[in-house]
């Protein structure tokens, strides 16, 4: 999959991730209203890795939902994420892109770039549980959420989520970080501080999903500086079952989803694997 913000803002967007090789596509995540987000600059290419303080942009739901039937219509596979401010909203939204006819929804509580009660459901585990609880029964299909790395302890906020529902986890956004201009003497994002993502985020997402596999018994779609195929497995002998893809396609364009999906096979065949399932978690032991 790509990962949620990555060309997920459209159906044509998501149509042409899709017919590069994902299995399936995630958006943008989606709030009740249309948000513009912050201000440029809003991304920064650190060559190690990416940090963003988009801001949530998205055209807000009732937009979206149309973007959605018309992409789940031509039978591509859709996650969609979403996101809100209080449990009403996260319900409305879910129940929308639900009835919209998205395959799966993943519920963002993890974004690291607005005001806490928006962004970091996820650090509190109590909450999480709820959150997932109210969403869970009032949707009919499959609820991912997904995790943030900025927190103590990730398992036990991955079990908050298994007791609330979750069907799967989506491991990680990104991780809060800054970067400062010595000339200005400022911090270069508008935000001030953004999301790490790419190479530089990979050994903590790794850990983190290490950390999720012992903790609960659900799947675990892992994310976080995955380029090559060789990325992708170690995830899967870590504990994920599917993996997103969000900086590189940035720096390789869409091509890499069929450059990862042929490394995984060279790796597999050359190791004497059938199937995916056969790597999930080897690595525990
Ligand atoms: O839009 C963003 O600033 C953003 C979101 Br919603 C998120 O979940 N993760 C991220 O790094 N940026």
């Amino acid at each position: 999959m790509n990962a949620a913000g990555v060309l997920g803002m459209n159906q044509m967007l998501m149509r042409r991730v899709y017919e590069s090789g994902a299995g399936a596509v995630v958006s943008k995540s989606i709030g009740p209203e249309p948000r513009v987000g912050h201000e440029n600059p809003t991304f920064i290419n650190l060559g190690y890795g990416g940090l963003n303080a988009m801001g949530l942009p998205n055209p807000g739901v009732e937009h979206f939902a149309e973007e959605a039937r018309q992409l789940t219509a031509s039978g591509i596979p859709l996650v969609a994420s979403f996101f809100g401010s209080t449990v009403e909203d996260f319900v409305r939204v879910a129940r929308a892109l639900d009835a919209a006819g998205a395959d799966a929804l993943e519920l963002n509580g993890s974004c690291p770039n607005v005001a806490e009660e928006m962004g970091m459901l996820a650090a509190d585990p109590e909450n999480l549980r709820m959150v997932t609880w109210e969403v869970k029964r009032s949707v009919s299909k499959p609820l991912f959420v997904k995790l943030s790395p900025n927190v103590t302890d990730i398992g036990e906020v991955a079990k908050a989520a298994e007791e609330g529902g979750a069907d799967a986890i989506t491991a990680v956004n990104t991780l809060k970080g800054m970067v400062i201009n010595p000339d200005f003497k400022k911090p270069v994002l508008t935000n001030r501080t953004g999301g790490l993502s790419g190479p530089a985020l990979k050994p903590v997402a790794l850990r983190c999903v290490w950390e999720i596999y012992q903790s609960v018994g659900i799947p675990i779609v892992g994310c976080g500086g995955v380029s090559t195929g060789r990325d992708a497995v170690e995830y899967f002998l870590a504990g994920a079952s599917a993996v997103q893809i969000g900086t590189a396609v940035m720096h390789r364009g869409v091509k890499v989803f069929r450059e990862v999906c042929g490394g995984i096979e060279e790796y597999m065949s050359r190791e004497g694997f059938t199937e995916v399932g056969e790597l999930v978690g080897l690595a525990h032991g």
